[in-house]
């Protein structure tokens, strides 16, 4: 029996105390590297959205695992970033990309699972494996979440935290329930599912609401449809890894990456209309949202 917490909305000053401190001393290996994983061949754009937002939102490292089919034009597109190319079957990771990644893992902070990853049988198993492997905290995002779903049962057994970042519609898969039964109980919803799987669950979309595993609630009151456009969720889950990778506990990593992210997104439709913002320059314009509130 769970009763819903009141909401809270998070402010400018909430997201001053949340970004982790940054140390003028500090080298690469202070803030943190970042692993994404994703990428397939329909899907070049998502995974570099995410591996740039982590750059940009202060991850020390960023690497970026993805099917090698698809790995030089990406390399040719972000020389900040460093390449993990894995084996690659019908446009997908392979099964055997896990053998690659395993000796790897401990040498990452955080890891980021899903953007463009693409669906294939024998996926779920394999993101279950990959999360049995992985001693850090961890964003499962788009394809990953849907590729979670039979194995929801692992999340509670985890040593180390777990943020979902479904959109409605990835919600409702995950639930088997519809877009209009999520949307129509925003904050139930994702309080009772935070606290069940025991993660911290990002319900997307307008006014994003982000509940704990302890049952906290938080609105975002930034955003509007500027970010309506595919690309979007994919560079959300990349500031999520870097303010992680750079410390910041879970619960304040998301606070902070959520209304960074609408508040970069608002700006650039100041300057040039919501019809006319990409994701490239919500990209770009990180670094002086950011500048806003510190
Ligand atoms: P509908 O039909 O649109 O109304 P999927 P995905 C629904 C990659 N990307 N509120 C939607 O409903 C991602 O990273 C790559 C309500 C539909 O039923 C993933 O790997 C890009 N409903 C992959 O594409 C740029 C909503 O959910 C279903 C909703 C697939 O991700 C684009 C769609 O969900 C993209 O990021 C909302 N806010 N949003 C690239 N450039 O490389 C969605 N739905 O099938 O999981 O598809 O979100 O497009
Ligand atoms: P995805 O669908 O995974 O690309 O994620 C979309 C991202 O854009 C999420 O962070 C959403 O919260 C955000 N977004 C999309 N549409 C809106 C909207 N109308 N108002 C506020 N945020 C939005
Ligand atoms: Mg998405």
């Amino acid at each position: 029996t769970l009763h819903l917490n009141v909401p809270l909305l998070i402010t400018d000053d909430d997201v001053h105390e949340a970004l982790p401190r940054r140390k003028s001393h500090g080298h690469k290996g202070s803030f943190g590297h970042a692993l994404v994983i994703g990428g397939s061949s329909a899907y070049i754009g998502a995974p570099l959205f995410a591996a740039q937002a982590a750059l940009n939102s202060g991850a020390g490292l960023v690497t970026l695992a993805v099917p090698d089919i698809i790995y030089p034009q990406l390399a040719a597109q972000s020389p900040a970033t460093i390449f993990l190319p894995l084996p690659t079957e019908n446009g997908y990771l392979a099964q055997d990309a896990l053998q690659v990644l395993e000796n790897k893992l401990e040498t990452y902070d955080t890891l980021v699972v899903g953007p463009g990853l693409g669906r294939w049988p024998g996926g779920g198993e394999w993101l279950a494996r990959l999360l049995k492997l992985a001693h850090m905290p961890v964003v499962v995002d788009a394809d990953g979440l849907a590729m979670l779903k039979s194995h929801l049962s692992l999340l509670p057994k985890r040593d180390r935290p777990v943020i979902l970042t479904p959109h409605p519609g990835e919600m409702a898969r995950l639930l088997g329930a519809t877009v209009g039964e999520v949307e129509s109980d925003r904050l139930g919803i994702a309080q009772r599912f935070a606290q069940e799987h025991g993660v911290h669950l990002v319900l997307k979309g307008h006014r994003t609401v982000l509940a704990t595993p302890e049952g906290k609630v938080w609105i975002n009151p930034l955003g509007h449809d500027a970010l309506a456009k595919g690309g979007s969720g994919d560079i959300l889950s990349g500031i999520i890894a870097a303010f992680v990778a750079q410390g910041a506990a879970p619960e304040q990593a998301v606070i902070a990456s959520v209304y960074i992210h609408a508040l970069a997104a608002e700006r650039c439709a100041a300057e040039k209309s919501r019809y006319s913002v990409l994701p490239t320059d919500v990209l770009e314009a990180l670094g002086p949202a950011i500048l806003s509130i510190v």
